[in-house]
């Protein structure tokens, strides 16, 4: 067993689990034990959807978890303008290095889907997300041929320490990247995305685990390999592909 599985079966016989939708621990559970990244890439492909759901299958707010208000002074300031001092810049292994306003981000094409997060603790949250498919833009940033990973850096610092602290990062391949449901969210249950879910900006890849999904993301790098392990759980012990 590794670190993330003892995790699994310690948050469900400690807690009972904290599940928010009912009968998904046991789903969590035995995915995350059955499914390796190859079989999920061999049984479903790159383009198998993750479930999707109504409007009555919404109980509640999204449950925020993980850093919920960041502290970092850019980020305080970014948000105290309500973010329209906000940019999101895509670099690394790219022809053409750009960033986008929120405004402008809004102002694409855009995709809802009403979705279970899965989080690795034991709970379940169904909730509609609102964003700009990631394979848009990436298209304006126009990927080169070397490019595997998609790294999301974000502004939180998830660990402190004296020298200054761990900064959230998370990355998924370039077949995720591309996925249809794969989005930039900035909207949560026909709201503006509030801070504890990641405002101005958060990832969705709708069929892995909840700590994939970067929030309070700044800066998409495409890289031809993992920084790290890929992610901060994954430097922790987590698995770098979380299927669900
Ligand atoms: N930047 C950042 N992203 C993050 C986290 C975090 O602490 N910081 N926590 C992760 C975890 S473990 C989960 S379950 C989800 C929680 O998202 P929510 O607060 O919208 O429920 O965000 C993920 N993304
Ligand atoms: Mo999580």
């Amino acid at each position: 067993m590794n670190r993330r599985h003892l995790l699994l079966a310690s948050a469900g016989l400690l807690s009972g689990c904290k599940i928010l939708d009912e009968g998904t621990g046991r789903n969590v559970l035995a995915s995350a034990n059955g499914l390796s990244y190859r079989a999920q890439r061999f049984l479903g492909g790159g383009t198998a959807l993750a479930p999707e759901y109504s409007m009555s299958d919404i109980r509640q707010s999204q449950h925020p978890n993980g850093v919920t208000n960041p502290e970092d002074l850019d980020y305080q300031a970014l948000a105290a303008g309500d973010f329209a001092d906000y940019r999101l810049s895509i670099t690394g292994l790219v022809e053409n290095p750009i960033s986008f306003t929120r405004q402008q981000l809004i102002n694409m094409p855009s995709r809802t889907q009403i979705t279970r997060h899965d989080c690795v603790e034991g709970w379940s949250c169904i909730a509609k997300w609102t964003g700009v498919p990631l394979s848009l833009v990436l298209n304006q940033a126009r990927p080169q041929i070397s490019a595997r990973f998609a790294v999301f850096k974000c502004f939180d610092t998830i660990e402190k320490s004296l020298s200054g602290g761990i900064k959230y990062y998370e990355s998924i391949d370039l077949i995720d990247a591309y996925h249809p449901q794969t989005i930039l969210a900035y909207g949560v249950n026909d709201q503006a995305l509030p801070v504890a879910n990641g405002a101005p900006l958060r990832l969705r890849v709708e069929r892995q685990l909840g700590y994939k999904m970067a929030k309070y993301v700044h800066t998409i790098e495409l890289t031809d390999r993992l920084p790290g392990n890929g992610g901060y759980w994954e430097d922790n012990g987590y698995d770098w592909y979380a299927g669900i």
